[in-house]
């Protein structure tokens, strides 16, 4: 989203709206998990079209194209195990990819596959509509095309639908503005400009040491200050990849068996309280220059779960903002000190710290004095006016569930989606939601999702919906649809193990509190992703336990 003056990222191709068309399968989105539900689909001989609403493939790496984009997962693991043959020959430069080169995969992937011919691009979802009398999905988009399908499968994405806070005035700014998530391609310079980046979360993090380094002036209005660490990015070095491209087979597997789908060997020390002060600060020096925060969460067995162990871990960071940033004031309002590291996605930086020792950056403390409105010239505060020729949202996402609410969709008896989320994204196996029958969600809420890592955990739940189509297309069943018993034990199950973490005593996105009105409970499943495959596997084992499966259209029970 940008201001008035600027283009958007995802500005369509015209291509002709596909009317009243029938297919087996509609996938909702050309990100990576959507681009492999159509390799795979395509493989079991279904009929499949894909609507994007970008121009583009990737999903959050077309979108996410802001200066400083990264990945903060390793991109030798962050990317496809489905086809040795790719896996072998893609290179990585670097160790964590810019938004440039997982876009540029992205592309690549589409094409290596002949995927790009079953994507409609420039087509935002903006209806779906169950039919009950046909069991059949109708789908409709904002340019025209209505296509009715047995299946949806909603790869939409996680972070996808964009927050941009109800500033009064943002109508009446002068300069531009962007929200980081709908970047335009074309260049954006901050030469010479007066820039405000509202919101400090990973991408803030990411985006201020480069607009800092250019811009003439840099306020950071920051809210909450973030745990973060450096990245230490570099050159991937040709030993590493060749060390890991002979051990793919294996890593991989043991990815898929892991609690967040991540090869991650962890020295474990035990309790952080079995270690004298010097012997614990060795060992978190170690952690820290391992460049990965959930190494640095796992190092001691306790920091994760005990508050007391976990603020031994945070005040080391602290202690690491606070050797960076030279001045004491600015240093103390950069550690966060209102909940456990953890609790919120820890970031990943590159100079994070450090800009705030140029002389061209202010940052401002926008908990003590709110954002109240946005002027014609700027910003202005409870306490103070701020001349902008630029203003950035890097204000995060109605995330997890808000790709999905905003599409209009309507299940069984008519029910809206949003109403029936009014209370909590209720769901089963983070997978269907009782009363929408035959609508599989990936990365939706009560899977693993953002706290594993989505490319491999977007196959394996792919892999998992294309053997439950294969199953109804071969027995012959019109429909599948989650109980609302099994939802509420699912949401039950849930709350009981989000109860036990550290995850309560943070205000993240992780639970809605960034979006005001909606409903707060922990949205992913925090069992680890390890388990929730054996317990995905389990269910249709038994025969489908928790669904009910029906060979003719007629009405599924209402919840
Ligand atoms: P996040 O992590 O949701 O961060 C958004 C930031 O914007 C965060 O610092 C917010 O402060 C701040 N924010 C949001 N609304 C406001 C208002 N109204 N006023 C001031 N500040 C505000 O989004 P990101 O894009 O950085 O990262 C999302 C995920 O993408 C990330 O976790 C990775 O998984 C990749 P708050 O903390 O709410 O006080």
């Amino acid at each position: 989203m940008t201001g008035s003056s600027t283009a958007a990222a995802g500005r369509a191709e015209a291509a002709e709206p596909l009317v009243t068309q029938t297919a087996d399968v509609v996938v909702v989105g050309a990100g990576f998990s959507g681009l492999y539900a159509l390799y795979r689909l395509r493989k079991l001989g279904l009929k499949v079209v894909c609507f994007e609403a970008g121009d583009g493939v990737g999903g959050t790496w077309y979108w996410n194209r802001y200066p400083g984009a990264r990945v903060d997962i390793e991109s030798m693991q962050y990317s496809y195990s489905f086809d040795d043959e790719l896996q072998q020959e893609w290179r990585w430069p670097e160790y964590f990819s810019p938004q440039a080169d997982l876009e540029a995969y992205a592309n690549h992937v589409a094409d290596r596959f002949g995927l790009r011919e079953l994507i409609r691009f420039g087509a935002r979802v903006d209806r779906m509509r169950f039919e009950e009398r046909t069991s059949r999905w109708h789908v409709s988009t904002q340019r025209g095309d209505q296509v009715t399908a047995k299946y949806v499968i909603a790869a939409c994405g996680a972070l996808n639908a964009t927050n941009v806070p109800d500033f009064p005035g943002l109508d009446s700014f002068r300069g531009q503005w962007y929200h980081t998530s709908q970047w335009p391609k074309e260049d954006v310079s901050f030469d010479g400009k007066r820039v405000g980046l509202i919101g400090t979360g990973s991408t803030g993090i990411q985006a201020a040491p480069v607009v800092a380094g250019s811009a003439a002036h840099l306020h950071v209005f920051q809210r909450t200050p973030a745990y973060s660490l450096p990245a230490n990015n570099r050159p991937l070095p040709p030993d590493y990849e060749h060390e890991w491209k002979g051990h793919y087979a294996e890593r991989r597997a043991q990815m898929r068996q892991s609690f967040t789908a991540t090869y991650m060997p962890v020295q474990q020390y035990g309790s952080v309280f079995d270690y004298s002060p010097e012997e614990r600060a060795r060992i978190l020096e170690q952690a820290w220059a391992s460049r990965n925060g959930l190494l640095m969460m796992r190092t001691f067995t306790d920091t994760g779960k005990s508050l007391e162990a976990n603020e031994i871990l945070a005040e080391f960071i602290r202690g690491k903002i606070r050797q960076v940033v030279t001045d004491p004031d600015v240093a103390e309002l950069l550690c966060p000190k209102t909940y456990p590291v953890g609790a919120k996605r820890i970031c990943m930086d590159t100079g994070y710290y450090e800009t705030f020792n140029r002389p061209n950056v202010t940052l401002v403390d926008v908990r003590a004095n709110p954002v109240i409105a946005i002027t014609p010239a700027g910003l202005r505060t409870a306490a103070a006016e701020y001349d902008l020729d630029i203003i950035i949202f890097a204000t995060g996402f109605d995330a997890v569930t808000g790709s999905l609410t905003r599409m209009n969709v309507t299940g069984a008896g008519g029910i809206d989606l949003r109403a029936k989320w009014a209370r909590r994204p209720a769901n089963y196996l983070g997978f269907m939601v009782a009363g929408f029958p035959n609508l599989f969600m990936i990365h939706g809420p009560g899977s693993p999702g953002v706290l594993a890592q989505m490319i491999t955990t977007g196959e394996w739940q792919v892999d998992w919906v294309a053997s439950v189509i294969e199953d109804l297309d071969r027995d012959g069943y019109a429909r599948i649809d989650a109980t609302p018993d099994a939802e509420d034990a699912w949401s039950a199950e849930m709350d009981e193990m989000a109860g036990k973490t550290l995850y309560r005593f943070a205000d993240s996105w992780y639970v809605g509190a960034n979006i005001p009105g909606k409903p707060r409970s922990f949205m992913i499943y925090i069992g680890g992703f390890d388990q929730y495959a054996r317990r995905c596997t389990q269910q249709v084992r038994d025969g489908y336990e928790g669904f009910t499966l029906a060979r003719d259209a007629s009405p599924s029970k209402l919840p």
